[in-house]
């Protein structure tokens, strides 16, 4: 397969104005009418270009082009398009196809999950529906009729409002929609089947009356209450922050258990996971609604920022998904606490983008060439494009960003644009330089802004030198310094913010200011110093980067009890705790002995017992960093060593702050009925994670807590944190044996059964991974079964996947090769497992290699998996 490159842009040959749809839907096939109204585009460089439409695995019955029937002359037909050389420069087509929903895996294009049809089209779906223009800078108008069995299929939805219906003979019956707004094909939804209705109502702030419709499985409509909740707030959320109201007079959201992605914001038909629509206090965890608000929030955003205003091409995807992230996790923020979801966001930036920056799969935010574009749906386009955006918002400050956003919907209203666009409204607006700005785009990599101090008593001056760098990443060998923003504070002995005063300003600021950092090394020079202070640095985390300061352990303590900041605080003890992990795991490697240091147990007994601390706080500060992102610490992975490193830090302050972490969990218990609440939340949240480390001893008294919060529990919140402790012992077993049962017609509450266990120190092995891939609840049709069992086990669990045997990447290639016959996408991403491959120690690096070599050899293999495995090997 050949790279498509963005430098090869060109306009459309054509443009659609109109199409209208028509699908007749049998068992056994289903035929697809397509009349399109084209006319010639005048933006194309040659004006006697083909006409040629995108369409992948279709059965081409017939073209009319005018009215006309064409003979297989008249056109050229390919295994990915039908092109038409002679072509008129306003034309209508009318194509017919016939496809096969029943037997399509991939669920991409339309396809079948139990006896309904659904659809997913982003990014390149649409052209296994039909032959189109299928590229998001051709926006049309689209009507779609529905024709299909009663019985089978009552309901039959897509784009746009409801504008007729009927029967017909063989007891069938149609429905016609038509969607009054131009999109690109990736937007167009169509779902049928046997589906139950929650409804209810909203009315925006300029008065129009929005039908809010979620539709789900008739068994899952007691699970929907909090998906509507999530809707209303959205929608009132874009309102008062953006002005941004929801534009048709319908607004529904379906919940399908097979789907590749969280959820696709189809105009006016949204199609969601189940995982992130279905919740009930028995069935979800506190994390599950968080989640759910998050997507439903996301995808309602995209009706602007990403529908009204949409990408030009496929490089453009943070455009629309940077910013929509961004959006959400200001919607978070405002839901419930912006400390914690702004650590919980950087967490996963370092954890698992921090990580593909350093890979083989590193790329900017937009980037700049691929093989198959649903491999660039990342952490990168996603997370660090959101960082990204947030950082025009450090730079503008809250109301310039919203008058830059104000301007990027008057120009681009109804357009397809590119992040040059989005940056230039954002420049324009606030009549700010933002030329260096644009390096964020077009550069890879996780810069290393490297800071030192120093301060002089007797002039009263604090100096910070600042300079930055950025590795090598693949096809990118030198890189040019960034605009990053620097938000800092200077911390006086006392603990409270010093007065920003900065050589040749007439007035101190208070508190924490924004730098801008634009050079490869600059200076920084407060006056006025009275004391010397502990820097502040990157507040907030103001940019996507990772800082070198070398903090005394004295001064990482005094930042972790006093900064003002929530986020500089918890990365203080973060860093210490780093610093000590990273000492056990040495020890670990070379036979040492694994004790802690007694300033860091003394700081996390102090946070443990502050309770004027929120206890979502004191839960993320006493998180341990998962054992990948230790693995990205390390010159060469030893993942037994950062096991055992990981393990010795988590008993050692079991055993050394166990009253602490008993005082915490009595404090914590609520004996009342389950409320999604932000307080609530934080309550179970440290309760759990303090149950989590008494369950490190071996102790029966506290075994039995853990059993007693599983049996008694009257949410899944608690009684899933009660069983990630249990399966880690034998006591486990009974456990996961009554859960099994319990749930066993639950689909997402088995997706966390699967979890757990292939997260577990003593079931995540392969023999019992390969055990359960035989349980009934299994399917490797199933995304979300393959990502719980097989996603966790290969991503998340460090020693158990790399067993120095080699055996983790035998079962990695093999299961990847099996999926991939089925559904290309999900397979790709288990593909993403070998990505650390060249920093394993050698045994293993060997092994891994001979898998990769493997797999690369595989006929077959489909572009999305093939591109992952040949990159690796570069
Ligand atoms: N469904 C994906 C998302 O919303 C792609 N648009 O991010
Ligand atoms: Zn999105």
């Amino acid at each position: 397969p050949q790279p498509i490159q963005l430098k090869d842009y060109t306009p459309p040959s054509f443009l659609i104005d109109k199409v209208d749809l028509t699908f007749d839907l049998e068992e056994d096939h289903t035929r697809v009418t397509s009349r399109l109204v084209l006319h010639r585009n005048p933006a194309h460089p040659d004006a006697r270009a083909a006409l040629q439409l995108d369409g992948r695995e279709l059965e081409l019955e017939s073209v009319k082009l005018d009215g006309e029937l064409l003979d297989s002359n008249r056109y050229e037909l390919d295994a990915e398009s039908l092109s038409i050389a002679a072509m008129p420069d306003n034309a209508i087509l009318e194509i017919v196809t016939v496809i096969h929903p029943e037997t399509n895996t991939s669920l991409n294009g339309l396809y079948r999950s139990g006896a309904n049809f659904y659809s997913q089209c982003e990014a390149e779906g649409f052209r296994k529906i039909t032959y189109y223009l299928d590229r998001p800078d051709v926006m049309a108008r689209f009507s779609t009729t529905i024709v299909a069995d009663k019985q089978k299929w009552p309901v039959l939805l897509s784009n746009g409002n409801k504008v007729g219906e009927g029967t017909l003979d063989r007891n069938r019956h149609w429905v016609k929609w038509v969607d009054p707004f131009k999109k690109p094909a990736y937007l167009f939804a169509l779902v049928a089947g046997k589906l139950s209705l929650l409804a209810d109502r909203y009315t925006t702030t300029s008065g129009r009356e929005v039908a809010l419709e979620i539709w789900v499985e008739p068994a899952d409509l007691d699970k929907c209450a909090h998906a509507m909740s999530s809707v209303k707030k959205s929608m009132q959320w874009d309102e008062q922050r953006y002005g941004l109201e929801y534009d048709l007079d319908t607004y529904m959201i379906v919940a399908v258990g097979d789907f590749n992605m969280g959820a696709m914001e189809n105009k006016g038909l949204n199609i969601f996971n189940t995982k992130y629509v279905l919740a009930r206090a028995d069935t979800a965890t506190d994390v599950d609604f968080d989640g759910i608000e998050a997507v439903i929030a996301h995808e309602y955003f995209h009706n602007w920022t990403g529908n009204r205003v949409t990408c030009r091409d496929w490089f453009q995807l943070s455009l629309k998904e940077g910013l929509t992230v961004f959006r959400d996790q200001e919607f978070s923020a405002d839901m419930g606490s912006a400390e914690v979801c702004r650590i919980d966001a950087v967490r996963t930036l370092r954890t698992h983008q921090f990580a593909e920056d350093a890979g083989p799969m590193a790329h900017p935010i937009r980037p700049e060439s691929y093989i198959e574009i649903n491999n660039f749906y990342t952490v990168t386009v996603y997370e660090k494009g959101a960082e990204v955006v947030r950082m025009y918002q450090t730079l503008l400050g809250r109301d310039g960003f919203r008058k830059g956003m104000d301007l990027y919907f008057k120009r681009h209203d109804g357009q397809a644009v590119t992040c040059d666009d989005f940056r230039a409204a954002m420049a324009d607006a606030n009549d700010y330089d933002l030329g260096q700005f644009a390096r964020w785009y077009s550069q890879a990599g996780t810069p290393v802004l490297r800071v030192r101090g120093q301060y002089d008593a007797a002039a009263q001056t604090y100096t910070l030198e600042v300079s930055q760098s950025c590795p090598a990443t693949p096809g990118q060998a030198e890189k040019q310094p960034f605009h990053i923003p620097l938000t800092l504070g200077l911390v006086g002995p006392d603990g409270a913010d010093l007065p920003l005063q900065l050589a040749g300003e007439a007035e101190a600021v208070a508190g924490s200011r924004v730098l801008s950092v634009k050079e490869a090394s600059q200076t920084f020079h407060f006056i006025n110093v009275a004391v010397e202070p502990v820097p502040s640095l990157l507040r907030n985390f103001s940019a996507p980067v990772k800082l070198d300061f070398p903090y005394s352990r004295p001064q990482l303590v005094h930042l972790l009890a006093h900064d003002s900041d929530a986020f500089c605080r918890w990365e203080a003890g973060q860093t210490l705790m780093l610093q000590d992990l990273q000492g056990l795991i040495d020890a670990a490697r070379s036979g040492g002995e694994l004790a802690l240091k007694d300033d860091f147990v003394a700081a996390m007994r102090r946070v443990l017992a502050d309770e004027s601390l929120d206890p979502a706080l004191v839960a993320l500060m006493l998180t341990l960093p998962a054992e990948t992102y230790l693995a990205d610490q390390q010159d060469e992975i030893d993942p037994d060593a950062i096991r055992a490193g990981r393990e010795a830090m988590k008993l050692g302050l079991a055993r050394a702050l166990r009253s602490e972490f008993k005082a915490a969990y009595t404090r914590m218990l609520d004996s009342g009925t389950y409320q999604y609440e932000a307080t609530a939340v934080a309550r179970r949240s440290l309760k759990n994670i303090a149950l989590a480390y008494l369950s490190e001893l071996d102790e029966s008294g506290l075994m039995e807590l853990a059993e007693r919060q599983f049996a008694e529990a009257n949410n899944m919140t608690d009684a899933q944190a009660a069983l990630a402790c249990l399966v880690n012992w034998p006591e486990g077993d009974a456990a996961l044996a009554s859960f099994a049962s319990k749930w066993a017609d639950e689909a997402l509450v088995m997706d966390k059964w699967f979890t757990l266990q292939a997260s577990s120190r003593r079931l995540g092995v392969v023999a019992k991974i390969k055990a359960l891939m035989q349980h009934p609840a299994f399917a490797l049709t199933n995304p979300n079964k393959v990502r719980s069992l097989i996603g966790t086990f290969v991503h998340n669990n460090l020693a158990g996947f790399h067993a120095i045997d080699g055996s983790g990447y035998e079962f990695a290639a093999d299961t990847l090769l099996a999926v991939d016959k089925l559904n290309p996408q999900v397979a790709a991403r288990l593909a993403g497992s070998f990505n650390r491959w060249k920093k394993l120690e050698p045994v293993r690096r060997a092994h891994m290699r001979a898998a990769l070599e493997r797999v690369a050899a595989h006929a077959g293999l489909s572009r999305d998996v093939y591109e992952i495995v040949s990159k690796n090997l570069l």
